[in-house]
């Protein structure tokens, strides 16, 4: 076959209406080279369109979630053909954090640079007992380029944020519990099946209406609060004119179990 071979896993789990994806690159510790972003994308944007599919699960092989940037193919940048490639503008940054469904970071190891930035534009990130965050750019004479300045600070608060920005240390996963930027903590053998237990509950939900609650909460990352709550309110008003609003409602007076259409 012609190509590389994928290091992106696509696994297709039609029962819960969830699709996992696996980054599957332990050698580099799933290290994210243009491959893994453009297979990544790729799998987004068809998984957007698939009917089949609610919510979607990321994770890594091995010890890593993914220890961030592919350095080997960073040392290669200069900036002439960074700045005409379009680098740090390119699809990539922009296809997951647009992504309509909800997609769950299973962070099973180290989660650092652009790894972390990875897990920091999903929705909710889980973590695994022996997960590592971190945002190391620093001690390479960067700082992180992909979101990280500015999706950190809002999970763990400024000071929190300027430490591991300005000193590139780690926490481990009990820190990142307390600092809000992990959900909950598992222990290794149970993460995964966490993650899908949570997509397979919000897969069995209104597909529109669990789409429009994840804009409408990441719309508060751009919006003063007035702003945001008129967009709540358009957004909630627009929703109760669905089908899938009326199914819920009447389910619940009549205390059945709601069938959702999505639509
Ligand atoms: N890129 C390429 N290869 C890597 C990377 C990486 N980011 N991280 C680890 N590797 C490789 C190592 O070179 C090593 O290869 P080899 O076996 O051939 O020597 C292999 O993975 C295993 O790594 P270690 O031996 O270092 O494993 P340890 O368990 O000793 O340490 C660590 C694990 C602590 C995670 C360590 O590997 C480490 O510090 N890695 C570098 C982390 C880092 O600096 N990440 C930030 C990168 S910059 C960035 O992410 C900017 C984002 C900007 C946006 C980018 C969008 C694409």
């Amino acid at each position: 076959s012609e190509g590389p071979t994928a290091v992106v896993q696509l696994e297709i789990k039609e029962d819960i209406r969830t699709a996992l994806l696996t980054i599957n690159s332990p050698k580099t510790l799933n290290a994210l080279s243009e491959q893994i972003w453009s297979e990544l994308n790729a799998h987004l944007l068809n998984l957007e369109k698939d009917d089949r599919i609610n919510s979607v699960v990321v994770t890594g092989v091995g010890k890593a979630f993914s220890a961030g940037a592919d350095l080997n193919q960073m040392k290669t940048n200069k900036f002439p053909n960074v700045y005409f490639n379009d680098y740090f503008e390119r699809d990539w940054y922009k296809i997951l954090p647009s992504f309509r469904k909800p997609i769950i970071a299973a962070v099973n190891g180290y989660c650092f640079g652009g790894g972390l930035e990875l897990a920091l534009m999903c929705d909710v990130i889980l973590a695994s007992e022996n997960a590592k965050f971190g945002l190391p750019e620093i001690k390479l004479g960067l700082f992180p380029g992909a979101g990280g300045t500015q999706r950190i600070i809002r999970q763990v608060g400024k000071s929190k944020a300027m430490e591991m920005i300005l000193s590139g240390e780690m926490i481990d996963a009990q820190e990142a519990l307390h600092f809000k930027l992990a959900s909950s903590v598992l222990p290794p053998d149970q993460l995964l099946e966490a993650a899908l237990k949570l997509a397979k509950k919000i897969g069995k939900l209104s597909k529109v209406a669990v789409a429009a609650a994840k804009m409408a909460v990441n719309y508060s990352a751009e919006a003063g609060l007035s702003e945001g709550m008129r967009y709540e309110s358009s957004m909630f008003n627009s929703l109760t004119g669905t089908k899938d609003a009326k199914i819920g409602v009447e389910a619940f007076l009549s205390k059945q179990k709601a069938k959702f259409v999505h639509s």
